[in-house]
This record gives C-alpha cells, structure tokens and sequence, in this order.
C-alpha cells in the first residue's frame, strides 16, 4: 500500500507513558485525546489511567498494566508484565503503532513485546529528558538505553537541545525527530476568571508562579531567592504549586527569611490552567530541562517567564521577546529581568501578546498532531509496501 493510500485509515495505536502528573504523562495524554479526535483508535497501555484522560469516547481503550508482587520476587516485575501486556492487547486489538514514552524502560518493554506480536507493528519512542540527561550518564544502563534507542523503528525528542544531547551522550547516528510539545489553546488561555487573584491579592498584587515537581534539577531554592529580591522593590506574592522532595526546603528558607505572608503553597493541581492564567510571571530557573511543558502552558495563557537557559528552555521562551532566559544560577539578572517586565505596563503587553503567538503558532497543538500522524502513516506504509 502506498503512503497516501495507508493516510485514508483510522490507526490504531497503543500509547504507553508514565501516566501520573509530570509532563511527558501530559503529552501522552493529550496526544492520545488528539488522535481519538482525529478518529483514530487509541489504547493506553499503563499502570493506571492517565490523570487528564477525560471522558468516555468509543474508540479510547484502557489496559491496567497490574503487576503482581510474588514474594519469590525481591522486586515487582513491572517492565515485564508490561512487555507482556502490550503484546496481550496488540495482537487482541491487531494494534499498528506501539507510541512509549520514555527509552528506559518503555522502548525496552516495547521492544519485547514486538517479539510476541503475531503481525507488523511499529515502535515510535518519544524521549522526554531524564531517560537522556540522568539514566544517560549511568554506565548501568547506557547500553540498554542505546539499545532501546537503535530498536526503535521511528524516535522523537521534545526540542532539538534534546535530539543533539541524545546524540552525543549516546553516541547514536540514527535520525531522532524534534517534535515539540504543545499545548492546547481550549484550555490554557487568558481567562477572564479573578477568583485566585481576588482572594490572595487584593491589594493588586503581582503574583510570581512556580509549578514543578520541586526535584532538585528545578532548583526551587532559586526561586524564593529571586522572588525575595521582587517584592523588595515590588509588592507582590509567590505562587507554589506542586510539590516534591525539596518542598521543606523551601518552607524552611522561605520561614527563615520571614516571607511566609508572601508565599502561597497550593500544592499538586491536577488542573492549573486556571490559576496559571490569573499569574503575571512565570520563574523556571531549573538546572536541567529537556523541554518546559510549564513554560509553555503558562505562555499560552499569555504569562511571560523568567527562566534558566538549561537544555531546550531556550527553544521554547524566546529571550527578549516572550520572557528571559539567563544562566543557570543567575538570580541577580533573573529578578532584574522579572522586575522589568513588572514595572513596565507597556513592555509586558507585548511580551504577553507574544507569548500567546508563539504558544498557539510554534506549538500549535494541531501541527505536532500531523507531524506524529504523518511519521506513523510512513511506518505503516513502509511496512504495507514490504507486503
Ligand atoms: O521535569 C520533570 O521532572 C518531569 C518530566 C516528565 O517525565 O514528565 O519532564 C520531562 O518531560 C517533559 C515533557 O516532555 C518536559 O517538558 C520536561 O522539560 C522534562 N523534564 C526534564 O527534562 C527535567
């Protein structure tokens, strides 16, 4: 069959991701919602359901990865019952495309599972980060990572930062596509919704965000101390929400500093879009990050952000127009940048203005679609024209 002939059909695909909250979960998911949208068959494949999955539509499936913890096992086999799963569902379902998220373990699991599928099915492996920038440094399980990698018949990464990273890191030849994340403009825009901001500024307060899973690669600390110089000069409250292994840091620095009046910590949000829409300016100061969802989320509700230049950041906020990116570290010139954009009216309508194009322009969710779409189309024609 040919590339246009293989276009006309409903696929059905199989999306395996870590579907608690964190942003590659996000894109698995919302690209899953995209895809049924476009009148594809979606199964999700994961240990539980992914978190934004919505409603009930006819052509979405979950399969419950379960996994059994047999006491002659010191570990539960996740990576194996998965395997097996995605095997039990594609051959079931006679699935075309496997999407896993992540190299390690899902490319791996993916792999296996290939093994025990009784007809051709393609494997797309989208790379999110940590599985390049921390497991990729770890001599224990490079190799696999390389391994799972090369099996792979189509691999994506989240910015070019990442696709280069991989690369190097990896010392891999194999073409890697730069597919962006995206965001969806239906539900991260300016709302005209005051509730957050009539309840914890009142006094016409800026409000500061940070949203991040506080691991130490967001260097979280970095943000109260940027913050600390803002509303010296600024009167303005720091917005918190998520929450991770360095949150009692940041309580203890924020108590020691005597902020708490200025600090609101809303913990995990399963949906912040409307929160993110009422903040004035975002602060991503992180040491590592492939990509940004946040960043992007936050600019599509018109949010200009205040950044590190780590990883594809750069890619995503682009500096001096839809908000500052500065070395990583550098709280002296990420305050001064914040504080600039929040003493100049003027100047922070254009950026805000900006960072609405360029979310809805350059991560047009609808663009990624086609660009996803379109790979799994060549792959099944690839396959179809062996026939
Ligand atoms: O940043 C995290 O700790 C979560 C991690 C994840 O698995 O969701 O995020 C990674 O994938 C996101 C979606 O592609 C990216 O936006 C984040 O930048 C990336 N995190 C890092 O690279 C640290």
């Amino acid at each position: 069959m040919k590339h246009d002939q293989a276009q006309q059909r409903q696929l059905k695909v199989g999306i395996t991701c870590y579907p608690t909250l964190g942003g590659s979960g996000v894109i698995a998911t919302e690209l899953g919602k995209l895809l049924l949208e476009h009148g594809h068959e979606v199964h999700f494949i994961t240990s539980s359901m992914p978190f934004r999955l919505g409603e009930y539509h006819p052509n979405l499936f979950f399969h419950e990865v379960d996994v059994n913890h047999y006491s002659v096992f010191k570990y539960p086999p996740y990576d194996l019952t998965l395997a097996n799963r995605m095997a039990q569902v594609a051959n079931r379902e006679k699935l075309d495309i496997l999407h896993v998220h992540y190299a390690i373990p899902h490319a791996i699991c993916a792999y296996l599972a290939k093994q025990m599928i009784h007809h051709p099915i393609k494997v797309v492996t989208t790379l999110h980060g940590t599985d390049i920038t921390v497991l990729g440094y770890d001599e224990s399980l490079k190799e696999m990572i390389r391994f799972g990698i090369e099996q792979s018949d189509a691999v994506t990464a989240v910015s070019g930062s990442l696709v280069e990273q991989t690369k190097t890191l990896l010392n891999i030849d194999r073409h890697i596509h730069k597919v962006y994340n995206f965001v969806d403009k239906r539900v991260y825009y300016k709302r005209a919704s005051k509730r957050f901001r009539n309840k914890y500024a009142p006094h016409d307060e800026k409000l500061i965000v940070h949203m991040s899973n506080f691991r130490p690669v967001k260097r979280t600390l970095d943000v109260v101390k940027v913050f600390k110089q803002i509303v010296e000069q600024i009167p303005s409250k720091m917005v918190f929400i998520g929450e991770g292994p360095d949150f009692p840091k940041v309580m203890q620095w924020v108590q020691d500093n005597g902020l708490q009046e200025k600090v609101i910590f809303l913990g995990k949000q399963e949906d912040a879009s409307e929160i993110l829409s009422q903040m004035d300016v975002m602060l991503l100061p992180s040491e590592q990050e492939s990509f940004g969802l946040v960043a992007l989320e936050a600019m599509a509700c018109g949010i200009p952000v205040v950044a590190s230049n780590a990883g594809g950041l750069p890619e995503v906020v682009d500096h001096g127009t839809s908000g500052f990116v500065h070395p990583i570290g550098d709280v002296e010139q990420m305050a001064s940048s914040a504080m600039s954009l929040l003493k100049n009216p003027d100047l922070y309508q254009t950026f805000s203005d900006e960072c609405v194009r360029r979310a809805n322009e350059t991560f047009c969710a609808k663009r990624m679609l086609r660009i996803y779409e379109d790979l799994y189309y060549q792959l099944v024609a690839e396959e179809e024209s062996t026939d």
